[in-house]
């Protein structure tokens, strides 16, 4: 294992190459620019897309399809479908629930479109049939924690993103504290891929993620992302999503529904930053930020 010189806790990943696809069930995703996913919520509640995939009746598979074939023609390398809000205080979906929900979603659209599906899920049982309904890689805002998790997700053989999250949903943001919030991201971080690993999940199937909203406060999540070269550094591939989360709130003033420009800001230093992945709502503006910043990081530098 090889240590980086500027965090000592930041040790790298031995076999991950910069620039390197991620191998999502035979399909090669290219994280050099940074790939965008396209968000697809599938719960009555979602705070930014008002349940309009899904509503009292269940899920609304036309309609899911229908933003799916947008997403994808603005350029969305990658679709990712979860079925449990995360918010606070958010209705908790139950496990069959999940699964009857988003398993539908994940076979439709893994049939019909070329792309990678990503499913968004901490349940064991749906990370399993995912993967056999044809998702290529498996999301946990709770990196894998839950019981049985990490041993479903290893069977899969697919990447996994390992969120940091501090406390639960229903209680994270009750005063989120941290004596320093990079060194303690990276390090539990770091203890959750010593976990796959040991569970037999290889270092290049593993993707992280800082977890913007999950735990922490506004100030935290903007030191965080300040910090974001820190966590690239560790040479996995680091996932951002700060797509409409309310630090954009908090520093424009804007509600969820106008906090695209903002979002973009964020897009742009992430993609500086060398982010592999942006977790997304608003595919197409994404993708041009992400070809902008990487035609200018390619011309030569007299
Ligand atoms: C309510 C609160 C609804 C929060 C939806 C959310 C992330 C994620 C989510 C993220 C990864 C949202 C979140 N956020 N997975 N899932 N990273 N890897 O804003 O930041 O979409 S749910």
């Amino acid at each position: 294992m090889t240590t980086c010189k500027q965090h000592p806790i930041g040790r790298i990943a031995p076999d991950f190459h910069c620039g390197a696809a991620l191998d999502c069930a035979g399909r090669a995703l290219s994280l050099r620019p940074a790939a965008v996913m396209g968000i697809l919520n599938i719960t009555p509640d979602s705070f930014s897309d008002g349940g309009e995939l899904c509503d009292g009746h269940g899920v609304r598979l036309d309609q899911v399809l229908q933003r799916a074939e947008l997403m994808l023609a603005e350029g969305a390398d990658m679709l990712d479908v979860g079925g449990e809000s995360t918010r606070p205080g958010a209705v908790v979906v139950g496990r069959q629930q999940e699964l009857d929900r988003v398993a539908p979603v994940v076979e439709a659209l893994a049939s019909r479109f070329d792309t990678v599906v990503s499913v968004d899920t901490s349940n064991p049982l749906l990370m399993t049939e995912a993967a056999r309904l044809g998702a290529g890689m498996i999301n946990d805002v709770r990196a894998l924690r839950r019981p049985g998790a990490l041993a479903a997700a290893a069977g899969t053989g697919l990447p996994v993103c390992l969120m940091h999250m501090q406390g639960e949903p229903g209680n994270m943001q009750r005063e989120p504290y941290y004596d320093d919030v990079l060194a303690d991201v990276l390090q539990s971080l770091h203890q959750r891929i010593a976990e796959c690993n040991a569970a037999g999940i290889a270092s290049d199937k593993i993707v992280i993620d800082p977890g913007f909203g999950f735990g922490k406060t506004l100030d935290h999540n903007l030191q965080l992302f300040r910090q974001l070269p820190a966590l690239v550094e560790t040479r996995y591939p680091v996932m951002v999503g700060v797509s409409r989360k309310s630090m954009i709130g908090a520093v424009t003033g804007r509600d969820t529904r106008d906090r695209l420009a903002g979002g973009l800001a964020l897009a742009a230093l992430a993609a500086r930053d060398g982010a592999a992945i942006l977790r997304v709502h608003d595919v197409g503006p994404s993708r041009d930020v992400i070809s902008m910043v990487d035609a200018i990081m390619r011309v030569e530098n007299p």
